[in-house]
């Protein structure tokens, strides 16, 4: 056995010699990295709620990613997620992020220089995108947020180098001194801090604001020249999905990340195109031309089968008829394109389903108030008996009358059908999947579907054994959906149901199963249920 010379090794609580760069923990320096990232999002969120909500950096950021995703990307991040895509899109980046500054945080003694470039970077993202969706102006949060990152960078590092005390200085490092561990902790939890208290501020300024604009708002709305006529009382089933769907629970879909709050009294609907006159008109000269009121049923392309994205209300609108008439549409529009104010969005409707008769409007209000920010505030369009998607843009602000060949929707250039007829849909509410069916009120029941073509029968089938015709509630209009019931008196035990629906028609909805892609879903809805 040989003995090798035993090297010396520094104590690991060695005084750190004068004039050397103290470099914190791994831990310390990942978490001042996330911390100065904290401050840019924090601040550059608070300027934005007080200047523009969509210029945020992480909004602006999100927002393009949902632009830029692949359609099949967007498909299944609504299938999975539902309405919980914009949180979970949101958390993503907010986790790249995160990565990305605890990597800069480890840098930034070594390489400091890379380390502030890299929250500069952040900025610069932020404002670039913020500009691209919105205007130059919309750079500002941004801009502000990487100057605030870098500058709490610069912050913690050099409080974790210098000493409160004047530093001894050396030909080497001037700006070094004593180390001053419980000094850079608190800087460090000074600057979480204030990361916190903006990003939080921000949140509330935004809050703030939409409850006062609702304020504003009132709930001054015209009466109808046509009202609704009543629903009639058949049409619910006791204990059955709500026949008018509750404003809070009706379902919502769009593509914008930020609920869009428009201000009515700088707003204007332009209806131009291919039209003999050109119009523009203010929310007060919209509200006062004839107004209609019917109950419609909404209904999304990406509903699946058995889904939730299916609501009914009673909307307030202007009739297209009425627009028409003052337009006056030239020879060989074939569509409608509408422009949303938020994203970018657009939609493409058959001109025919504008003029044929239907209660195609523009529409104001939903149940008697006008319509929520989320569901589209001033005004959005109306179509009975097509997808959203092709129909019922909200955030409106400008109709042009035009052709197909010239102007592509927003999700027909992501590959989406053009034309999004409402297929024939039916589904069990009752009993709940996996839900057991009550001996005292053994009833199977549920909505069906086929707006503008109405509900001509619904059939049940149990296990294997033959279809059973459901009898259908009273009928409120061919727009709206319409409910069914079958009582069950079969044995005891787990079962299966399934549905189907005809149309008036006579088309019965097919059995093969088809994704919701590219214009909706098709198939039988079925669910285990377990009979007492
Ligand atoms: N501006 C705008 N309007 C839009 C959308 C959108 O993404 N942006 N989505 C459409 C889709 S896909 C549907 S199904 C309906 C949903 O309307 P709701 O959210 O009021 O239920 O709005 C349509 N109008
Ligand atoms: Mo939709």
């Amino acid at each position: 056995m040989t003995l090798s010379p035993v090297r010396p090794r520094p104590a690991a609580d060695a005084p750190h010699p004068a004039g050397a760069v103290r470099v914190p923990g791994r831990t310390a320096r990942a978490l001042t990295g996330v911390v100065a990232a904290g401050v840019a999002v924090g601040v550059g969120h608070l300027v934005a709620s007080l200047t523009s909500p969509p210029a945020s950096p992480l909004i602006a950021v999100g927002s393009a990613l949902i632009d830029a995703a692949p359609t099949p990307a967007k498909t299944f991040a609504v299938r999975l997620l539902g309405n919980y895509d914009k949180p979970v899109l949101i958390g993503a980046v907010a986790l790249a992020l995160l990565v990305f500054a605890a990597v800069l945080g480890l840098l930034a003694w070594t390489h400091r220089r890379v380390a502030v470039a890299g929250i500069a970077l952040l900025g610069l993202v932020g404002a670039a995108t913020a500009v691209y969706r919105g205007g130059p102006v919309d750079a500002f949060p941004s801009l502000v947020a990487g100057a605030a990152g870098v500058a709490a960078l610069l912050l913690v590092v050099r409080r974790s180098t210098s000493s409160p005390r004047p530093a001894p200085a050396t030909a080497t490092d001037r700006s070094l001194g004593t180390p001053d561990r419980r000094g850079f902790l608190a800087t460090l939890g000074l600057t979480a801090l204030v990361a916190a208290l903006a990003g939080g501020g921000g949140v509330v300024v935004g809050r703030v604001r939409s409850a006062s604009a609702l304020a504003r708002r009132g709930a001054g709305l015209p009466t109808p020249t046509s009202p609704a006529p009543p629903l009639p009382a058949g049409v619910q089933l006791p204990g059955m999905t709500p026949f008018t769907t509750p404003v809070d629970d009706f379902y919502r879909v769009d593509i914008s990340l930020v609920t869009p709050q428009i201000d009515a009294s700088g707003w204007s609907l332009t209806i131009d195109g291919m039209v003999d006159t050109p119009l523009t008109l203010t929310y007060d000269e919209l509200l006062a031309m004839p107004m209609i009121e019917r109950d419609i049923t909404l209904t999304c392309v990406s509903n699946e089968v058995g889904g939730s994205y299916v609501s009914s209300g009673r909307w307030l609108g202007v009739p297209f008829s009425a627009i028409l008439e003052k337009v006056g549409v030239q020879a060989g529009v074939d569509q409608v394109y509408s422009y949303s104010l938020d994203s970018g969005y657009t939609a493409s409707t058959p001109i025919q389903a504008v003029s044929d008769g239907r209660d195609a409007m523009i529409a104001v209000g939903l149940d008697g108030k006008p319509l929520a920010d989320a569901r589209g505030y001033p005004a959005r369009m109306i179509v009975p008996g097509l997808f959203g998607f092709v129909a019922n843009t909200k955030w409106l602000e400008r109709i042009e009358f035009t052709t197909y060949a010239r102007r592509t929707a927003y999700w027909t250039e992501r590959k989406w059908a053009t034309d999004g007829p409402i297929l024939t849909q039916s589904r069990i509410d009752l009993p709940k999947s996996l839900a057991t069916l009550p001996k005292d009120k053994p009833v199977i029941a549920g909505v069906a579907w086929a707006q503008h073509r109405g509900i001509a029968k619904v059939e049940v089938r149990v296990d294997d054994g033959d279809w059973q015709e459901a009898s259908l509630a009273t009928d409120g209009g061919i727009d709206l959906w319409r409910q069914w019931s079958l009582r069950y008196d079969g044995p005891a035990g787990l079962h299966t149901a399934e549905v189907r629906a005809t149309d008036a028609t006579g088309a019965t909805q097919p059995e093969a199963r088809t994704k919701v892609f590219p214009d909706g879903a098709r198939g039988w809805h079925q669910i285990q249920f377990t009979s007492e």
